[in-house]
């Protein structure tokens, strides 16, 4: 007897993902799109997976991800309607052996469709993997602070961290690798996917610029804290920054942090 699908615990996960994020308004309208790697053997105790509803091109080739099943976000699709109906605004998909094709297993019940940002979901999710085989989520969302510090802040992935580590203690210790930014580009595109993706082989946090950001990581959970964390130090900043800044947290200080919560930290991102 096959289980019920909408009691699974990532269909769970995505459900009140989204909704949390809807509601510290990180996705207005259709803003956003997670996309989260499933293990096989679980999705087959809820769906046959040898019954493919659709397919559809993914409009790229993405080999090393062949036969892998991911659930995701629809495009168009609001954060705020994915709890109360998630067959319609969310899909289960698999990557086909040509690595060029999403088979769907379940939802976009309405004809719909994976998020138009499936070139940078895929394009992370292979470049993650490549260097964090236990990566499983690839988050997007027009955080408020982080969007509002990439009009008054340089974007470049030095002085951009180092501005972030400045704001909260925690947060060399949470995104010690730093946080890489790209400049405006063309949302939706192969090329924003590609240049998405390069930049998360060193970083898990991708800023986009003028328009939000991408986090990467093991679980929901820590994914969504990393930016939590790097939304909370935008916050922070964007509270200050008109103000005489009077303290902050030196270079030596965030040392010493790192060295206490023994995490692997960017040395050149400091000023020392
Ligand atoms: O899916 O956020 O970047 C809507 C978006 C596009
Ligand atoms: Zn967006």
């Amino acid at each position: 007897m096959m289980k019920n699908i909408l009691e699974a615990p990532f269909v769970t996960e995505m459900r009140k993902t989204t909704a949390n994020m809807y509601r510290i308004g990180w996705d207005e309208r259709n803003g956003g799109n997670i996309s989260y790697l499933l293990d096989e053997v679980e999705v087959a105790e809820y769906l046959d997976v040898s019954q493919v509803i659709r397919t559809m091109p993914i409009g790229f080739c993405e080999a090393s991800l062949a036969g892998k099943i991911f659930i995701v976000t629809g495009s168009g699709k609001y954060f705020k309607n994915v709890d109360d109906d998630p067959e319609n605004n969310l899909g289960i998909i698999r990557i086909a052996q040509d690595g060029e094709t999403a088979e769907l297993l379940w939802g976009f019940k309405d004809g719909g469709k994976f998020t138009s940002e499936l070139p940078a979901h895929l394009m992370s999710h292979a470049a993650r993997l490549s260097v964090d085989p236990e990566n499983r989520v690839v988050m997007h969302c027009h955080p408020t602070h982080t969007l509002a510090m990439n009009y008054v802040h340089e974007l470049d992935d030095k002085k951009f961290t180092h501005t972030l580590w400045e704001m909260c203690t925690e947060c060399i210790a949470i995104f010690p690798e730093g946080i890489g930014v790209l400049p405006w580009m063309l949302c939706g595109t192969n090329s924003i996917g590609e240049a998405t993706a390069a930049k998360m082989k060193e970083f898990r946090t991708v800023i986009w610029g003028m328009h939000g950001v991408y986090g990467a990581g093991k679980t929901m959970d820590e994914t969504f804290g990393l930016l939590e964390t790097v939304e909370k130090a935008a916050q922070i900043y964007m509270l200050t920054a008109h103000l005489p800044r009077i303290n902050t947290i030196k270079d030596e200080e965030m040392v010493e942090l790192a060295e206490y919560f023994g995490v692997k930290y960017k040395k050149d991102f400091l000023n020392l």
